[in-house]
């Protein structure tokens, strides 16, 4: 048996699952989704939920995969048996479908880089580029090409293994998202009228809340964080002993948020400032902001700047949910990582061809009333995700816990004060409000 790879240092952990909750999840959908509901109660909504539930669940994920050092579906089948392993194969599903929807987006970023180094995206009229928007996803061809480019470059990376492909490219790809952030905010809230929009996202109007407001903050939660996808598994079961795992699900936490709220800080005080609509939807990032970039002196330089973080999000999170199938072929079934990443990847660009083709040729073509690339995104995010983080919870809470404990104290074999109250929310409080805010959101309660 070939020895399991570890990651080469604590930071380069932190950097590899910061890289992969940090992805078009905090840059592209939250501004987007904060713009529509109401901005700042969206935002304390979203906070609550992440830093009780969402962080507990990347605690018992990170747990779970340290312990067994396994891949998302081996580690149930290990710690457990039984029906558990079905918990690990709802999140290999969750990152199947995910990626293959996930690189169709990322391969407009590449596309939108390209129209900003050319200038086709120095208009000014939101309307014009609205259509320029439209007319591209709704091309047969051109969007599947940047998505096979995407692909391409998430297999070329998690081909070449944990520490030379993933832990590499996120050292240095993650401190590159952080400048490139930095420069773009300070370029925001430095706009004439960016308060409106910081005040936006800072004061929160809870008249626009409901139940519905409720569910979507939970799947983004979810989503942003990697959670119920098998990803913090997967990277906790590459973590030694040696490190402090909490801190870590901390750490990567908080990283994840600060980008979703930084995210929320360069978008919204730049669209304000221009009077545009803060409740755009999906199109904020592609059909407003380079908008409000031809606003700007400069203006082309920054817009590929924006869509250059985009992609780079974009990449080091697909590569960790690429890694949650290729670990389950490599380990479970003897696959090797080179023809479990190459072949992998293929059968989930095929599966993205559809989402794609949803914008266009496919437009008519529904189930259950949604287009492919919308039914994809809500059978994983608003079920799959939520229904694998309520298992994960029970899980660590009733089934391991006393191991879980152990594994927590591992690095120095101190149990930490906090231990019981992580305890009450993976063992009831995180469970009981998934299914609550589940079944709300369906509308069965
Ligand atoms: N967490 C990432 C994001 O927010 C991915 C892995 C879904 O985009």
């Amino acid at each position: 048996m070939i020895k399991r790879e570890h990651w080469g240092s604590r930071l380069g952990f932190i950097l590899a699952a910061a890289g992969s909750a940090v992805g078009l999840g905090n840059i592209w959908k939250f501004p987007y989704m904060a713009g529509e509901n109401g901005g700042g109660a969206f935002l304390l909504i979203y906070l609550a939920l992440v830093f009780t539930i969402g962080l507990s669940v990347m605690l018992a994920e990170m747990v779970i995969g340290r312990m067994t050092a396994k891949n998302a579906i081996g580690a149930f089948a290990k710690l457990k048996g039984g029906a558990w392993p079905l918990v690990g194969l709802c999140g290999v599903a969750a990152a199947f479908i995910i990626l293959s929807f996930y690189s169709v987006v990322a391969g407009w970023t590449i596309s939108y880089m390209v129209k900003s180094i050319t200038g086709a995206l120095a208009i000014e009229d939101p309307a014009a580029l609205g259509s320029i928007f439209g007319g591209f996803i709704a091309d047969p061809v051109s969007p599947l090409i940047y998505h096979a480019i995407f692909m391409a470059l998430t297999v070329f990376v998690v081909l070449a293994g944990v520490g030379s492909g993933i832990e590499r490219a996120s050292k240095i790809l993650m401190p590159a998202l952080f400048a490139l952030l930095l420069v773009l905010i300070v370029r925001s809230v430095t706009l004439p009228g960016a308060g409106e929009g910081i005040a936006f996202l800072l004061s929160p109007d809870f008249s626009k809340v409901t139940w519905a407001t409720v569910s979507e903050a939970l799947s983004q939660a979810f989503f942003s964080l990697s959670l119920g996808m098998g990803a913090m598994i997967t990277y906790g079961s590459y973590l030694s002993k040696k490190e402090n795992i909490a801190s870590s699900a901390g750490w990567v936490t908080l990283l994840d948020t600060s980008v979703a709220v930084m995210a929320g800080l360069l978008i919204l005080p730049a669209v304000f400032a221009f009077g545009f609509d803060p409740s755009a939807g999906p199109g904020l990032t592609f059909i407003t902001l380079p908008a409000v970039f031809a606003h700007m002196p400069m203006g082309s330089i920054f817009a590929f700047m924006f869509f250059l973080l985009l992609g780079i999000a974009a990449l080091t999170s697909a590569v960790s949910i690429l890694e949650v199938v290729v670990a389950y072929f490599v380990d479970d079934r003897g696959i090797s990582r080179k023809w479990a990443s190459i072949t992998v990847g293929v059968i989930i660009f095929l599966l993205g061809i559809p989402s794609s083709l949803s914008m266009g040729l496919m437009g008519e073509f529904k189930i259950f009333g949604l287009g492919f690339f919308d039914l994809m995104d809500y059978v994983s995010s608003k079920l799959l995700l939520p229904i694998g983080g309520l298992f994960i919870s029970l899980f660590v809470g009733w089934v391991v816990w006393g191991k879980a404990k152990e594994d927590i104290a591992a690095h120095n074999g101190v149990v930490p004060f906090w231990i019981n109250g992580w305890g009450i929310i993976v063992k009831f409080i995180a469970p009981l409000a998934i299914a609550f805010i589940l079944l709300k959101g369906l509308g069965v309660l």
